[in-house]
């Protein structure tokens, strides 16, 4: 395990203060679907075709794509960790720390090789391993009742 200390905060950015908070949250999005925090920050919504169900390609967009385009400051097509950090600060700041706790040990989770970076195909694998877990009933969609328990179940893993 390689928790980052969480609480320890950089430098503020102003800048970046709404939208990656938002991101930040889809960037971890198990707990994304999750967090109560998430209507008041507005992330991109993964029901990308608002039919009220979000599918794989939708869940696996949100958190890679849109990820990416809002976190990869030097554009070089993968998160690194630093990159990564600010988002987890914001999530610190906004959502407390043991989400911020709980978002690094993803990045570490998702990190196949372990190099301190996620690829695009990394973040798509990290995904498609929650959307798996998540959809209940295997019909390759989550509905309403399966985001609600996804929700639940990140809140219990927040707490411990
Ligand atoms: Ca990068
Ligand atoms: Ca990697
Ligand atoms: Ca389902």
């Amino acid at each position: 395990m390689t928790y980052m200390k969480p609480g320890k905060q950089i430098s503020p950015v102003p800048l970046l203060r709404v939208r990656p908070a938002c991101l930040a949250i889809v960037a971890v999005m198990g707990c994304a679907l999750a967090l109560p925090a998430r209507a008041q920050f507005g992330p991109p919504n993964p029901d990308g075709n608002g039919d009220g169900k979000v599918t794989l390609a939708e869940f696996k967009a949100v958190s890679s794509t849109e990820v990416l385009r809002r976190l990869d400051s030097n554009k070089d097509g993968m998160m690194s960790r630093a990159e990564y950090q600010v988002a987890v600060d914001l999530m610190s700041r906004f959502a407390g720390a043991s989400v911020a706790k709980r978002a690094v040990s993803r990045f570490a989770d998702d990190d196949s090789n372990q190099d301190g970076l996620l690829t695009r195909s990394e973040m798509e694998a990290g995904a498609q391993r929650r959307f798996i877990r998540a959809d209940a009933n295997g019909d390759g969609a989550l509905d309403k009742a399966e985001l609600k328990s996804t929700r639940q179940a990140a809140r219990q893993d927040t707490r411990g």
